[in-house]
């Protein structure tokens, strides 16, 4: 049967707040969770991922997680370790324990962020890359990969990694044009991961069919996955206010664009 029942983890976030508006047109009732209360949403759960009382209670009776919850940016390696890694791995406990069947994991691009960037006429890059992160964040969806093929492999929970590209309303970047999910191809991603049959773990990365997409969709379509947008309408003003990517610039020449040399820092 469809999973109907989701848990929404990081919820309050920016793209918790685009899904939690566009996943419900797909038929799901999500359940919300964050460390952070969210306006208008009574029945919330406002928890940390380091409570692992709590995440077991919040996916008690689910059909699926959305994992969207994290630090998003870079930060001190202490801080990652407690979010991102120790956090993910206590989501996987408490599903794991609950008899979750599968979870769709916010990976990112960062986790290959120090791949260089395909030039016009070489091929795009598969999911099957080596792993090369470009921060300590990045480092931490790597490792959240790892522990969904071990979650996978031992216990039979099933995990989407989506190695997002940059999921923002509009692109507001020329390397954006090539890494751009619109939100609507976003929950028509995330829609996939949730329904598609037998995935096991599959790794596929998350954007539109950009014209200057770096990489290959292919395991994403394999889903059932069909984006509708492409960043191109917003390539001529962009690249007039910014100019073309320069090859010899280390922050335009890598998937990660500038994590691989002036990340931005997580505020809190
Ligand atoms: P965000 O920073 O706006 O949202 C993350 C949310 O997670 C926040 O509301 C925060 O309060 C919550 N959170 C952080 N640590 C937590 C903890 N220990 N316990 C409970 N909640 C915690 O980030 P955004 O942009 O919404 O991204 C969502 C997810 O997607 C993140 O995992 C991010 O790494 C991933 N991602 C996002 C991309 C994008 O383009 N927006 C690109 C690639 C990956
Ligand atoms: C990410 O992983 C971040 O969470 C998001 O804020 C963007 O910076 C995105 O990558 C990107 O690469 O543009």
């Amino acid at each position: 049967p469809a999973p109907r029942t989701i848990l929404l983890t990081g919820a309050a976030g920016g793209l918790g707040t685009l899904m939690r508006s566009l996943l419900p047109e797909y038929g799901y009732t999500l359940r919300l969770l964050d460390v952070r209360t969210i306006e208008g949403e009574p029945d919330a759960i406002t928890a940390d991922l380091t409570d692992r009382e709590a995440l077991r209670e919040a996916v008690r009776g689910v059909d699926a997680v959305l994992h969207l919850a994290g630090i998003s940016l870079e930060a001190p390696f202490e801080k990652i370790l407690r979010s991102n890694i120790e956090g993910t791995y206590n989501l996987y406990e408490a599903a794991r324990e609950e008899g979750v069947p599968r979870i769709v994991f916010a990976s990112s691009n960062h986790a290959v962020g120090f791949t260089p960037a395909p030039r016009a006429g070489e091929p795009l890059i598969p999911v099957d890359t080596p792993r090369r992160p470009d921060t300590f964040y990045g480092l931490s969806k790597s490792f959240g990969e790892d522990l969904a093929q071990l979650y996978w492999d031992k216990h039979g929970l099933e995990t989407v990694s989506v190695r997002i590209g940059s999921c923002f309303p509009e692109p507001t970047s020329v390397r954006m044009l090539s890494v751009w999910m619109s939100p609507a191809d976003g929950a028509r991603l995330f829609h996939a991961a949730l329904t598609a049959e037998e995935v096991g773990h599959t790794v596929v990365y998350g954007s539109s069919a950009n014209t200057r997409l770096w990489w290959d969709l292919t395991t994403a379509r394999s889903l059932g996955y069909e984006p509708q947008d492409d960043s191109e309408p917003y390539a001529e003003k962009l690249i007039a206010e910014q100019g073309e990517l320069d090859p010899e610039n280390p922050a335009h020449s890598h998937l990660g664009g500038h994590f691989v040399n002036d990340p931005p820092i997580w505020p809190y």
